[in-house]
């Protein structure tokens, strides 16, 4: 069986299991915390990040990108994304994100402000904002392979401070997250386990009763 190594408010890890949830495939979860990873991933991955899958025949895969295009072969979602939607999501994956770690932990990074570090983050707030003045989505209304990959890093902005997101002046992207939030896709990757060292149990992944389209 399929193995992925997960943890549950890993934005890397959530875009993951979306993708596994709009795919056919289905893997065992092990649910880890990151302060005490599990020697059987580190051997897997030495670099120690979430997600990690491991296919049957023991082949490692360590990137979040890369395990959606895995789990996402042969599909609509991934055929249709195109090199628009690879651009902005680099954008998300190196500057945007770099910018969401300091607004997070601002205190960690003293040389400016918490509200300098969130500024340079709502560059990215304001492209979005831009793109989806056409749809309620990034390239149509439906859910793309970019909304998936980037949605979950969005959250995680919002949530650092969410009165200031709430009353800030990006309705649109307000909106497409709390639609997304709201979705059952959102609901059914955000389930509790128990970790996976602790239980020793194994957990199919989607569950059975899943079945979500875009
Ligand atoms: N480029 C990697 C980044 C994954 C990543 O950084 N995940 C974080 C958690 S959100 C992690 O595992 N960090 C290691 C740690 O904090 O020990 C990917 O796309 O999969």
């Amino acid at each position: 069986m399929t193995i992925l190594y997960s943890f549950r408010r890993c934005p890397y890890a959530m875009r993951a299991r979306l993708s596994l949830v709009l795919s056919n495939k289905s893997v065992q979860l092990r649910e880890i915390i990151l302060k005490h990873k599990p020697e059987a991933m580190l051997q897997a991955s030495p670099k120690g990040t979430v997600p990690v899958l491991i296919e049957k025949d023991g082949h490692v895969i360590d990137e979040s990108l890369d395990i959606m295009k895995w789990a996402l072969e042969g599909s609509q979602l991934l055929s249709s994304a195109t090199s628009s939607m690879h651009l902005l999501i680099k954008e998300n994956d190196d500057a945007f994100k770099g910018w969401l770690d300091k607004y997070k932990y601002a205190d960690r990074y003293p040389e400016h402000s918490e509200i300098y570090y969130r500024e340079q983050g709502e560059i990215f707030l304001e492209k979005l904002e831009q793109q989806l003045i056409n749809s309620n989505r990034l390239f149509s209304d439906e859910f793309s392979f970019a909304d998936l990959a980037i949605l979950p890093f969005i959250r995680q902005f919002a949530f650092v401070d969410i009165h200031w997101f709430n009353q800030s002046k990006y309705q649109r992207v307000r909106d497409w997250l709390t639609n997304f939030i709201d979705s059952e896709l959102f609901l059914s990757i955000m389930k509790k386990y128990p970790t996976w060292l602790e239980s020793n149990q194994e957990v199919s992944f989607p569950e059975n009763n899943t079945n979500i389209t875009n």
